[in-house]
């Protein structure tokens, strides 16, 4: 039997020897690297941060002491060490644990949020209300280099730096990466931290001078290198963090954890607020992921142990944008790239290597992005913002007012729209259609293919006195579908029999909406799909032909709430079209983790749901009877 089995809660790490922790660390490294084997999850970031999360449940009293993870793709240490190891196997699977913290599997876990950059302000929150009702409990924040070059992270430590009475610790896991290297003028100031020439200098000479001496060997070297660290470790402003008169200790070898609870516990006496920083290596003790040069298994597909190959994922819609955003990228000058710390994995990267000074990282700082694309615009280039669709969400204010206001020709390609699944609820891309639809000006696409893709993001580029979105999901886009006909701007899928059904279906469901016409077909019944591409503005040809069908059947894979359905709906409404109408979409819910696919059995997405819901709907009007009663979803 190994030592994890033993741990039920944090406190059983008290009874364990120097030793038994070090076996307890490589243990976990073991179960990690075979785990994401199998399932695939964060690897790197969470062998970066073994010592460490031991260290913080060795020295806090977590779940008394609050721990905040932030983004929360670290916390697979974290639930190990609190009583979850025995369920890890099925990390990510329906049913078994979420790949971040969540509430519903453990008291130690507090944010499930995903989204990064926030805990600093969670915890600040957190330390302030115990403080105020006279609780002694401390929050301990983690938060990475990369998060932390979110703009909130540094709202949030303007705050607490004048919080005197807040017992909160921030724990800096500086590894020098978010997926890639993080770059940025505070990438660079925590390097000049990290790096503090005259202690090493110090350190160095020390070390020659006792080696050098005989019968003094590396035993007394360890006893002042730990006290070289005590020193260094005094809580003192410093560097960076000076300014804002935060106290700091570090910078302290994450990995050493000994030195990380030595100055955990230093911080937690000090009794306000406190940044320990850690440097310690994303991948850390599993060979492949340290050399994995793309991002150290940031997020690996499922991988074999030995060589560190990935399982091969097949040409994704990503690969679709790659290609055609390097092909305009020649075409046309004026289109520059961003993207917010994720550069390959939203495709960015060929653009990048054939056009470095047309391509920014901005850092997790998609407000940020925004907004710099806004000024890139009025500057006379035409920005391409590509990001998980998910995380546009927070730069809505920056899409709506410093873009949109301004009438700037700025391109935003969404990644990952729609149900993504393995993530859990934050990472659902199922809001975007929503959330833009109510913006002025600004036009959205929702390519259902490959060829469509390209079509579209040509299309948007041209688009320079308005926002666009082109947004695709997740996985390998379907076969191409090609149209048997236009309908003004919108492509007609499939046309059969008579004018029963119209089904007006948003993008990548169209395979779906197309299965479900020839189930319908077989039933006699008579179908027309179209897919208007640009489903916002709503093209006035579906106001005409829903007008003359007997059935509206509208179909996407974004909330159900204010949607491309409910917008289609209002228009007809507005036109005075009193076809009856059915709106199919994702319920509006936080749809916790499992695969797409189950997701959307789950929800009535799939052909069979749709074409039986079509079926009792086309039977209750031909009976005379109103629509059938459906679950409210939203
Ligand atoms: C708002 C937002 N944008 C993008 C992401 C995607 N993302 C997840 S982890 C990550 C990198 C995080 O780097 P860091 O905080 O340094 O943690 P590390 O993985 O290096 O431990 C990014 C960009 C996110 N979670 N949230």
């Amino acid at each position: 039997m190994g030592h994890l089995e033993s741990i039920t809660t944090p406190r059983d790490l008290r009874d364990l020897s120097d030793d038994q922790l070090d076996q307890l660390a490589s243990e976990i490294r073991d179960l990690l690297v075979a785990t994401c084997s199998r399932a695939g999850g964060h690897l790197g970031p969470n062998l970066g941060v073994v010592e460490l999360t031991l260290a913080i449940h060795r020295v806090f009293d977590s779940p008394r002491d609050r721990v905040v993870l932030d983004t929360g793709h670290q916390s697979y240490v974290h639930k190990l060490l609190t009583g979850r190891w025995a369920e890890f196997d099925r990390l990510r699977q329906e049913g078994g644990l979420s790949g971040y913290p969540s509430q519903a599997e453990s008291d130690h876990d507090i944010v499930e949020n995903s989204h990064a950059s926030t805990a600093l302000s969670y915890a600040d929150g957190l330390a302030k209300a115990y403080a105020i009702r006279g609780e002694d409990r401390h929050v301990v924040a983690v938060i990475g280099d990369g998060a932390l070059t979110g703009g909130m992270a540094w709202e949030a430590l303007n705050n607490i730096a004048i919080a005197r009475d807040s017992k909160l610790v921030i724990v800096v896991n500086d590894n020098g990466r978010s997926y890639t290297p993080t770059i940025g003028g505070l990438a660079n100031a925590l390097t000049t931290l990290r790096t503090n020439p005259r202690y090493e200098q110090v350190l160095d000479q020390v070390k020659r001078r006792l080696t050098a001496v005989r019968g003094v060997g590396p035993a007394a070297y360890d006893v002042l290198h730990a006290m070289k660290k005590g020193m260094k470790d005094a809580i003192a402003p410093q560097g960076l963090f000076e300014d804002l008169g935060l106290k700091y200790v570090g910078p302290i070898d994450g990995h050493d954890r000994s030195a990380m609870e030595q100055s955990l516990a230093q911080a937690k006496r000090f009794g306000g607020p406190v940044i320990v920083h850690a440097i310690t290596r994303k991948g850390f003790g599993y060979d492949a992921a340290e050399r994995h040069e793309a991002d150290q298994f940031h997020s690996p597909q499922p991988f074999d142990i030995e060589t560190g190959e990935e399982n091969p994922r097949g040409r994704i819609w990503t690969d679709v944008f790659a290609d055609e955003i390097v092909r305009i990228g020649h075409r046309r000058q004026d289109v520059v790239a961003i993207t917010a710390a994720m550069m390959h994995v939203v495709g960015l990267d060929d653009f990048e290597a054939r056009f470095p000074e047309r391509t920014f990282d901005v850092g997790i700082a998609e407000q940020h992005a925004a907004t710099s694309a806004a000024g890139l615009a009025m500057g006379g280039l035409h920005p391409v913002v590509a990001v998980y669709s998910t995380f546009l969400n927070r730069a809505f204010d920056q899409v709506l007012m410093d873009v949109a206001l301004h009438r700037c020709g700025v391109t935003f390609v969404l990644d990952r729209a729609g149900v993504t699944g393995d993530d859990g609820a934050s990472h659902n891309g199922m809001w975007d259609m929503s959330v833009f639809q109510v913006v002025p000006g600004l036009r959205i696409a929702a390519p259902r293919d490959a060829t469509r893709l390209r079509e579209l993001l040509n299309e948007a580029v041209e688009v320079d006195d308005a926002p666009t979105v082109v947004r695709f999901p997740k996985g390998p886009p379907p076969d191409d579908i090609e149209a048997v006909d236009k309908a003004g701007g919108a492509d007609v899928l499939v046309r059969t029999g008579t004018r029963d059904v119209l089904i007006v279906v948003a993008g990548a469901m169209a395979a779906t909406a197309v299965d479900v016409a020839g189930r319908l077909e077989a039933q006699g019944i008579g179908v027309t799909v179209v897919d208007p591409r640009w489903v916002k503005p709503v093209d006035p040809a579906l106001v005409e032909l829903s007008r003359s069908h007997r059935l509206v059947v509208s179909v996407e894979d974004n909330g159900r709430v204010g949607g491309c359905g409910a917008v289609l709906l209002q228009t007809l409404n507005d036109a005075g079209v009193t076809t009856p109408f059915r709106l199919h979409g994702i319920p509006q819910e936080f749809l916790g983790h499992a695969k797409r696919a189950a997701i959307l059995e789950r929800i009535g997405l799939t052909p069979q749901a749709l074409a039986l819901s079509i079926v009792e709907d086309v039977t209750a009007l031909a009976e005379g009877r109103s629509l059938v009663d459906a679950e409210p979803t939203s």
